[in-house]
C-alpha cells in the first residue's frame, strides 16, 4: 500500500505520524471519506470542497490548493492500482509542542490513505436495520459545529457504543431539543405517503454528500423531498426509513427503539432508491486511469 504524507508516498510499516501531532493529543484536524466505483472516484470536487469548508471553520490553513488536493486523491487511488476502493483524506494541525496553542504547530500535515471498507455486512442491507435512539446528543452549533467533519468524533463514537451496548449496529442522535439529527456516521431519511424527509442541516446533521445525491436522484424520479425537523413519533410512524453515507452507502432501517417501520423489510422506494444510487456510482466521477 502506498500512503501519501505530505506529498510523499509511504509504505504501510513508514506511515507514521508524530506522537507531538495535535491531530493525535487534541484532534485537532479534519477528515474526508470518499469512495471509488468502477475507476472513478465518486462526488470528489463534493468532498474535497467539504474539505475545505470543515478547515476554514477551524481556521487550519490546508498547504494545498483545492486542484492539488484532487490531483493527489486521484494519484494516490493510481498508486495503488485500485478501481473500487475508499479513500480516506486527514489534515492535522501539525507538529507542535504539548500545549493545546494551535500556534505551535507550523505547518499542517497532509494523508491520503486507499483501502477498502465495508461497513456493515452484506446481509444487513438485505435484511434492514435496526437501531435505537441513545443518550449522548449532538454537539451544539454553538460548540464544536457538527457540520465540520473534524478528527474528534468522540461524540459519535459514545453514540456508538451505547447502541452496540444496546444490542444494535447504529444510534439514532437527537439534538438537545429532540428532534432527530442523524446516525454516527450516516445522515437519515423517512419515507412518509411516498415523500421523502431528513432532518435540516440547523438540526445537527452533516452536510452529507450521499444524503444530496440521494435528494438529487428522488427529485428527478419526481419524489417530493422536504428538510425539516423530525421527532421520534415522525420515525415510528414512518413507512420506510433508511440511513444514506459514504461508507454505508444506503442502508434500510426495519425497527428503531423496538417500533417496526412499515412493513418490517426494506421498503420498496428505499429498494428503488439503492438501485439508483448503485447505477449513479458506477458511471459518474472522477477517472483514476
Ligand atoms: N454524518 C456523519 C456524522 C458522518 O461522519 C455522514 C453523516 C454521511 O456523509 P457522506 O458525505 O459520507 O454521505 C458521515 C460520513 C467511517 C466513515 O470511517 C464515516 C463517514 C463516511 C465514510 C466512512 O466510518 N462519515
Amino acid at each position: 500500500m502506498k500512503i501519501f504524507i505530505d506529498g510523499k508516498y509511504c509504505s504501510e510499516r513508514d506511515a507514521k505520524v508524530s506522537v507531538f501531532d495535535h491531530g493525535l493529543l487534541y484532534g485537532d484536524g479534519v477528515f474526508e471519506g470518499i469512495r471509488a466505483y468502477n475507476g472513478r472516484v465518486f462526488k470528489l470536487k463534493e468532498h474535497i470542497d467539504r474539505l475545505y469548508y470543515s478547515a476554514k471553520a477551524i481556521l487550519l490553513e490546508i498547504p494545498m490548493t483545492h486542484a492539488e488536493m484532487m490531483k493527489a486523491t486521484v494519484a494516490t487511488i493510481r498508486a495503488n492500482k485500485l478501481r473500487d476502493c475508499y479513500v480516506r483524506l486527514i489534515v492535522t494541525r501539525g507538529i507542535g509542542t504539548l500545549g493545546l496553542n494551535p500556534r505551535s504547530c507550523k505547518k499542517p500535515s497532509v494523508i491520503i490513505i486507499a483501502g477498502k471498507i465495508q461497513v456493515y455486512p452484506a446481509e444487513l442491507y438485505a435484511r434492514g436495520m435496526d437501531i435505537v435512539t441513545v443518550p449522548t446528543v449532538r454537539n451544539l452549533h454553538s460548540a464544536v459545529n457538527p457540520a465540520i467533519k473534524s478528527l474528534n468524533y468522540l461524540n459519535n463514537i459514545l453514540a456508538k457504543i451505547e447502541a452496540n451496548n444496546a444490542g444494535v449496529e447504529e444510534a439514532v442522535m437527537l439534538n438537545a431539543e429532540g428532534f432527530v439529527a442523524e446516525c454516527t456516521a450516516d445522515n437519515l431519511f423517512i419515507i412518509k405517503h411516498g415523500a421523502l424527509f431528513t432532518p435540516p442541516l440547523s438540526a445537527g446533521a452533516l452536510y452529507g454528500i450521499t444524503r444530496g445525491t440521494v435528494m438529487e436522484i428522488a427529485e428527478q424520479a419526481g419524489i417530493k423531498v422536504s428538510e425539516q425537523n423530525l421527532t421520534r413519533y415522525d420515525l415510528f410512524n414512518a413507512d420506510e426509513c433508511f440511513l444514506t453515507g459514504t461508507g454505508a452507502e444506503i442502508m434500510p432501517v426495519i425497527k428503531i427503539d423496538g417500533r417496526v417501520i412499515g412493513s418490517g423489510k426494506p421498503g420498496p422506494l428505499t429498494v428503488k432508491l439503492v438501485e439508483e444510487y448503485h447505477a449513479l456510482t458506477k458511471v459518474s466521477g472522477e477517472p483514476i486511469f
